[in-house]
């Protein structure tokens, strides 16, 4: 187009231009992460507070090259005691005032401030589809201290009243969503029983359009749509025209949002995620029940078979896609995805998983960083899996502690921080834009692939050693690997591997070991 535009003559180029312009406004952006040239991934912080993810912005996630946050929630919800205080309350919303168990407006300014100062960005899980359908009072009911009563449909504090939910549109017998495979009772019913907002209305798009642009103005960079499935695609982009663009104190002149949508597509239901891909990114579901399959073993599968991973697996395209080895939601039984969803709680498998997303150019990538909390089976279903975060007796959150050995404290688990993990978020980000090359299996579950000549990664996932030498396509030199160790100035603390000068190298990982995979790049060459 901009090619066409020097090609034409004046008036031509200025009509162009104004289409141009308008396009880009109305479409453009939303696909882009909008993270600092040279990084790659962002980290779910789920639950914390805000002062303790301002802190980790300055003193981890920005010198370890994460791009960015996804944050909870940050609007006014439900308060539930059940007696303690659940996760799930935060997708209750009451109004869009940003006060919520990690802070409040104050504290929310100055994360997004801190953070971007530190090159990373916040992006916002935006509960836009609908309000609690449940309580009602003021005082200790919500977060802010906000009335409201959704008996009567009624939010003040916005404020929508009884006008504003789709009351008559949805046609099922118990005003909920009987069947998934009806799209109009999946838009226009209520979601476990949260009221439906709607948002055909003019009203409704400018209240959501005029909460997210105090985001945007404040120095968000980009949205997680929650129950995306559940609004119509129309809607969204409505909302998001009324978007401004990105704060130019940390984004360049006309940035759009990011945006990347919540919906769950597995497979044979009547809204597909290709509904959702002219609005935005959309969450590849399947990504983390193929791998977690894999990665098992279940079902006959194998490492091998992960040579064509992703559109070859009947993914989305890679362009369109945010993956994660798990979310808030199936880490611990809700959602969807299934018993094989890994998590930290099988911490060796787990980090094989994220390894290998970390290292393999498919979506853009999202870990998970979670709080502890005591699972317990009942009828193959963890009946403690509503708990909520890491709390004091009065319900407040308790702060993110850090220990001598950098890991965190107070059952925070901080996925990220494990160093497998963060040197994988690294080698994703040294290895970027370098096409998959050197892919060698042995026909079953131990496997290795190079990123050109950046980074080489190798996995045993047999119950037999690995001994092989294979073509790393990197550089000749001694490179450290970044799983059983890393380079520290000039030292390597973990393994050493030899790149020959005709690009090979020999890799022995025993079936056994802590963790039974291998990874190198040019940046932790000794
Ligand atoms: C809680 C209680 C409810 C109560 C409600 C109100 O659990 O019983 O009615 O409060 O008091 C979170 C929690 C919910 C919680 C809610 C509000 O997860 O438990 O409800 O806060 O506090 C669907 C949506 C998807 C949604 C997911 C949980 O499509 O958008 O349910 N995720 C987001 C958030 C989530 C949040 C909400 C939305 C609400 O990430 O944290 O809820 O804001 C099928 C459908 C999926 C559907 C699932 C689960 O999945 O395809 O679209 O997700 O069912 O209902 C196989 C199939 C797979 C299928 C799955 C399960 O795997 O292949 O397609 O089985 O049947």
């Amino acid at each position: 187009m901009e090619y066409k535009m020097r090609t034409g003559t004046h008036k031509d180029c200025k009509m162009k231009l104004l289409f141009f312009l308008v396009v880009i406004k109305l479409c453009s952006g939303q696909y882009d992460p909008n993270v600092k040239p040279g990084k790659t991934s962002i980290v779910h912080l789920f639950e914390w507070k805000w002062e303790d993810i301002a802190d980790e912005c300055e003193r981890y996630l920005g010198p370890n090259g994460f791009g960015g946050v996804q944050i909870s929630p940050p609007n006014e919800n439900l308060v539930i005691t059940k007696p303690w205080r659940p996760w799930d309350e935060r997708y209750q919303p009451v109004s869009y005032q940003l006060c919520t168990r990690s802070g409040n407006e104050e504290q929310f300014i100055d994360m997004v401030t801190r953070c971007n100062n530190a090159g990373v960005h916040i992006y916002v899980d935006t509960v836009i589809n609908h309000m609690t359908g449940y309580g009602a009072g003021i005082g200790n009911s919500s977060t802010c201290g906000s009335y409201f009563n959704s008996g009567a449909r009624d939010f003040p504090a916005v404020p929508y009243s009884f006008l504003d939910f789709s009351n008559y549109k949805c046609k099922s017998h118990s005003g909920g969503i009987e069947n998934y495979n009806d799209p109009y009772q999946v838009r226009d019913c209520q979601l476990l029983g949260l009221l439906d907002l709607a948002l055909e209305k003019d009203y409704v798009r400018e209240k959501i359009a005029e909460y997210m642009n105090n985001l945007i103005n404040i120095g968000v960079a980009g949205f997680r749509l929650d129950a995306s499935k559940h609004m119509w695609p129309g809607d969204i982009k409505a909302i998001l025209n009324r978007l401004e663009d990105l704060n130019t104190t940390w984004f360049s002149n006309g940035t759009r949002p990011f945006v990347y949508q919540e919906v769950i597509d597995l497979g044979g239901e009547a809204i597909s995620a290709s509904d959702y891909f002219g609005t935005g990114r959309v969450t590849e579901f399947k990504y983390g029940a193929k791998l977690g399959t894999v990665i098992r073993r279940w079902n006959g599968e194998k490492m091998a078979y992960l040579r064509n991973w992703g559109e070859g697996w009947g993914f989305m395209p890679s362009d369109r896609a945010l993956v994660f080895v798990d979310n808030h939601d199936n880490q611990r039984g809700h959602g969807a995805g299934g018993s094989s969803i890994l998590t930290f709680f099988e911490s060796q498998l787990y980090k094989m998983a994220v390894g290998f997303m970390l290292a393999h150019p498919y979506g853009f990538t999202r870990v998970m960083s979670s709080y502890r909390w005591p699972r317990h089976f009942a009828d193959g279903k963890d009946i403690n899996n509503w708990m909520g975060p890491p709390s004091n007796p009065d319900g407040s959150t308790q702060p993110v502690t850090i220990k001598a050995d950098t890991t965190c404290g107070n059952n925070w688990v901080c996925e990220h921080r494990w160093r497998q993990i963060k040197n994988m978020v690294i080698f994703r980000n040294v290895v970027d834009g370098q096409a998959l090359t050197n892919w060698w299996d042995n026909g079953n579950n131990q496997i290795a692939f190079g990123r050109g000549n950046k980074g080489f990664i190798v996995f045993n996932n047999d119950d037999w050693d690995l001994d092989v030498t294979l073509n790393t396509g990197l550089p000749a030199g001694t490179y450290c690997d970044v799983i059983s160790g890393q380079k520290q100035d000039t030292m390597c603390s973990g393994k050493k591997i030899t790149v020959n000068k005709d690009s090979t190298a020999h890799f022995q990982i025993s079936n056994t070991a802590e963790d039974p995979f291998v990874a190198i790049h040019v940046n932790a060459k000794l």
